[in-house]
Formats: C-alpha cells, sequence, structure tokens
C-alpha cells in the first residue's frame, strides 16, 4: 500500500516553502562585494535572519542602540528576530554598508 499520508506531507512542506507567514526556513540576505543583497527584507517576529558572507573580509550586522551580529568572512551568521519595528543597520567596519528589516509582529 502507498503512503499516501508522506506523499501529502511532502506537499504540504513543498508548499509551505513559498509562504511567507509563519515561514520556517530562515530568510537569508547574502553579503557580497560589501553590500547587503536584498538590502531591504520583510519578515516577522520569530523569524531567523541569516546572513551568508561571500566576501573575505568580516562584516557586521549592527543596530544601534540594538543587535550585533559579527558575521565572519566565508561564514553565515543568525539572527532571531524578537521585536516588531523597523531595524537600520550597518556594518561596524564598513559603515556605508547597510540594510534595513522590517520586523512586523507575529
Ligand atoms: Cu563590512
Amino acid at each position: 500500500m502507498l503512503p499516501l499520508r508522506h506523499i501529502a506531507l511532502a506537499l504540504a512542506l513543498a508548499s509551505g516553502m513559498n509562504s511567507t507567514p509563519g515561514r520556517a526556513e530562515p530568510v537569508q540576505v547574502t553579503i557580497s562585494n560589501l553590500q547587503n543583497s536584498p538590502a531591504e527584507i520583510k519578515a516577522k517576529v520569530g523569524d531567523t535572519i541569516v546572513w551568508v558572507n561571500k566576501d573575505f573580509v568580516d562584516h557586521t550586522a549592527t543596530v544601534r542602540g540594538g543587535w550585533d551580529v559579527a558575521i565572519e568572512a566565508g561564514k553565515s551568521a543568525r539572527l532571531v528576530l524578537e521585536k516588531p519595528g523597523t531595524f537600520d543597520y550597518y556594518c561596524r567596519f564598513h559603515p556605508n554598508m547597510t540594510g534595513k528589516i522590517i520586523v512586523q509582529p507575529k
């Protein structure tokens, strides 16, 4: 007998990856040539942001009076969004490297 339940679950997971509300996948920001891409993202409280640093230098995602995420050269770093709001961030080593995260309530 075919495991239909498993097929249904696989379909549910596949379709869930494209929907915005309650996504389980981290929201990815790629850093390349001293730029965050996308530079502006929308997410929800509880979402995880992952910065993937493709440069050969270290970067940070720093909010004045807020979080400070170190993103080493060639590595990635994560942050779980705990508060709603609009967060403008920059890199402490390259201050004109900026980004924005708009965090909506759950
Ligand atoms: Cu930097």
